[in-house]
């Protein structure tokens, strides 16, 4: 009996690229997602279902062990940290980048750093690194926000076209890491179930591949 696997992926703008990468890997929900309340999903395969999660959870239901993968933003999973899974693969898909980002054109004060984010873990990290002594105040949303407000000296956030910073005064400043969406798989279930996992692996492995040569 081949057994079950499950796939977490992450909901908003990341499913939207994901699952015409998991339909050319073969990988086919029964139903359409956007059109449902539902969370979990068979397949065109017997034995492999999707969950749709809040993309922050989704580390943790991989490293749980409920998800055997996972689809998540290398930002998510570096500010989740999570021990207990294996990055298996970049998808190359919503790629972006994590940066500081301030005021334009003002200086940074002679002072620790207030610095506020929603990744507060990566950013704290970030600047011991950097041996920049910062405070960092964790925020859920509108970032942007801070620095204009005076919460904050600088941000560090998510920058794409750079639009959203610069409709706001602000500026990117450091490049923290390039982002992109990972495949994670749980430790534990990539040793107990490879042979199941591994020709998935394979089929989304050459989907990325035909991705990138368009
Ligand atoms: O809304 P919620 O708090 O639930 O989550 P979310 O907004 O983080 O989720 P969602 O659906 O937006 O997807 C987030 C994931 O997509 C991230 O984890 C990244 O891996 C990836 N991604 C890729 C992005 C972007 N591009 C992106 N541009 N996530 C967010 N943005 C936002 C950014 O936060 C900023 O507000 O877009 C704005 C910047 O875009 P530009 O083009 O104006 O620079
Ligand atoms: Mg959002």
């Amino acid at each position: 009996m081949r057994k079950t696997l499950t796939i977490a992926l992450s909901k908003g703008r990341i499913l939207g690229e994901t699952l015409p990468l998991l339909e050319k890997a073969n990988i086919v929900p029964a139903e359409d997602i956007s059109k449902s309340r539902k969370l979990i999903f068979d397949t065109n395969h017997e034995h492999i279902k999707l969950v749709i999660l809040r993309a922050t959870d989704v580390p943790t239901y991989v490293e749980h062990g409920v998800a055997d993968f996972g689809v998540a933003g290398k930002d998510v999973l570096m500010e989740a940290a999570t021990k207990n899974l294996y990055e298996l693969l970049d998808l190359k898909i919503s790629k972006c980048r994590l940066m500081t980002a301030g005021v334009v054109d003002q200086p940074l004060p002679n002072r620790r750093l207030k610095v506020a984010s929603k990744f507060s873990k990566t950013a704290k990290a970030y600047f011991a690194e950097q041996g920049i002594q910062a405070d960092v105040i964790k925020l859920y949303g509108a970032m942007e926000l801070a620095p204009i407000m005076g919460l904050a000296d600088l941000i560090v956030d998510i920058v794409d076209t750079g639009n959203t910073l610069k409709a706001n005064g602000l500026e990117a400043r450091d490049l923290i890491a390039p982002i992109s969406t990972r495949l994670v798989v749980n430790k534990a279930a990539y040793k107990t179930k490879y042979s199941e996992i591994e020709p998935i692996l394979e089929m989304i492995r050459n989907a990325v591949e035909d991705n990138e040569g368009k």
